[in-house]
């Protein structure tokens, strides 16, 4: 059998995904959360992990380095284009993509009034096309993490930032004001490795969707 590939990224999403894997009977040679290594076998012969860059997980996948992945939409939204296949709503990884504001702000804010907004976000393309679709122009500064700083120190009023418990928010002083989107990590192929791999993917998916309870 050809070998498979699937791409996984550390943190949150690795956390989640290993039980979903152990379900489906893939269960990693080593523990991906401890170890080192880049690439890990698996229980499945011809299965492979790569451990990346939860950014990165799209470009392995569209390129074919990867046959499949797993990323968060946000990431996948953010990522855009047609190279990839979307295949299943892993349901893992939950949250919600807000547009956020001091607490002090929103008391006298009325977003049915904005126009123009400066706005730190790790999502730039996410974020100009969401205000682009409601006419609002806006400023972005690209920021890489900890967007809940920047209000706090003058970058801008206004952040875009995914959302759990909404602990982050509330210890900065920070509410919701906009939703943008739900957010779960979806697992995606490349689209030449449907074709080419076809029977054995589809094997995959099968039991990564059984997994997921779909
Ligand atoms: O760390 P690295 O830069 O390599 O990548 P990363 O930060 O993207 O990785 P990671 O593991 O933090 O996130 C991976 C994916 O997990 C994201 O792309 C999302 O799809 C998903 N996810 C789910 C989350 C959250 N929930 C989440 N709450 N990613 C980040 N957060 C952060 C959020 O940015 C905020 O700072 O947690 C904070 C808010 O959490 P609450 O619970 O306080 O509201
Ligand atoms: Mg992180």
């Amino acid at each position: 059998m050809l070998p498979l590939t699937i791409a996984l990224s550390k943190g949150r999403i690795l956390e989640e995904v290993l039980p979903l894997l152990a379900r489906a009977g893939i269960e990693p040679a080593e523990n991906p959360l401890e170890s080192r290594k880049l690439v890990i076998a698996t229980s499945l012969p011809d299965v492979n992990l790569v451990i990346i860059r939860a950014a990165d997980v799209p470009t392995y996948v569209q390129y074919g380095a990867a046959d499949l992945g797993v990323a968060g939409k946000d990431v996948l939204m953010e990522y855009g284009g047609d190279g990839l296949y979307e295949l299943l709503d892993l349901k893992i990884a939950a949250c919600r993509l807000m547009v956020a504001e001091p607490a002090r702000l929103a008391e006298r804010d009325d977003p049915r009034q904005w126009t123009r907004l400066r706005i730190a976000t790790k999502y730039p393309m996410t974020t100009r096309r969401h205000f682009a679709d409601k006419g609002i122009q806006t400023d972005i500064i690209k920021l890489y993490g900890s967007m809940e700083l920047a209000p706090l120190v003058g970058l801008c009023d206004r952040i875009v930032d995914l959302v759990g418990t909404g602990k982050t928010l509330r210890a900065n002083g920070l509410v919701e004001v906009e939703h943008i989107a739900n957010i779960s990590a979806w697992l995606v192929a490349n689209k030449a490795s449907m074709k080419m791999k076809h029977a054995p993917l589809k094997g995959l998916v099968q039991r990564l969707g059984q997994a997921a309870g779909g």
